[in-house]
């Protein structure tokens, strides 16, 4: 039992999302380094909470195990609502901002699932097409995220959850050149999180990370 909220996560990966979640909501936590591509140690760590193996993982103070970074998002703003990661109930804004963030996890991430380690899906002869598809596919995906962007915020007027993942994801592939060329409101929204100096920091500590094998890289 943790007295504070423990976040499962590593270094350029999906944890930023929910460092930057709880930034702004402004709840403390503290870190276990458990990469899924780290050495045993770390990866027997993170299967203790996720049987999954992946981060980001959080453990809430009352001993909550939360995998699945939306529920982390919907965790956060229910029990921080000043938070704002989420619009007010039953309003479009709501449902707008349910749907789209629903499309980066259930669309969009699991790209990286197939694509970045395609030799545990297919044989050695067909890993190559597989990363070349999710990666096409994915622009495809983003591309559709960024027909609906609004500015300044995906959502308009007023911040979301939504930018803080979006912030974190145009480091990945297909990569932020590709987003200031191809989805350049994206690419705004994700300079408008980074303009803050308490979101910066999260992101600088993750990006100086992106030598290391990452998702997405
Ligand atoms: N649906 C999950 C996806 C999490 C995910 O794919 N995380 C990556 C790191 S960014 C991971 O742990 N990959 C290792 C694996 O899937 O084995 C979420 O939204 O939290």
């Amino acid at each position: 039992m943790t007295t504070q909220y423990r976040l499962y996560g590593a270094l350029g990966s999906g944890s930023a999302i929910v460092e930057l979640m709880l930034a702004k909501a402004g709840v403390g936590y503290e870190t276990v380094e458990a990469a899924p591509w780290g050495d045993a140690a770390q990866r027997a760590l993170l299967g203790q909470v996720n049987p999954l193996g992946q981060v980001p993982t959080l453990v809430t103070p009352s001993g909550t195990i939360l995998t699945e970074s939306a529920a982390i998002a919907f965790h956060i703003h229910d029990h921080f609502p000043a938070s704002a990661l989420l619009p007010p109930p039953a309003t479009p804004a709501r449902d707008w901002c349910m749907r789209w963030l629903i499309f980066l996890v259930a669309a969009i991430y699991p790209s990286f699932t197939y694509g970045d380690e395609p030799s545990r899906w297919v044989d050695a002869g067909a890993a190559a097409e597989l990363r070349s598809r999710t990666d096409r596919w994915r622009q495809n995906l983003w591309r559709m995220v960024e027909a609906e962007a609004a500015i300044p915020w995906f959502l308009g007027d007023t911040s979301s959850a939504i930018d803080l993942y979006i912030a974190v994801m145009v480091e990945w592939r297909p990569r932020r050149a590709w987003f200031q060329d191809n989805c350049p409101k994206l690419a705004a929204i994700a300079e408008r999180v980074a303009s803050d100096p308490t979101f910066a920091a999260i992101l600088d500590r993750h990006r100086a990370a992106a030598a290391s094998p990452l998702p997405g890289s």
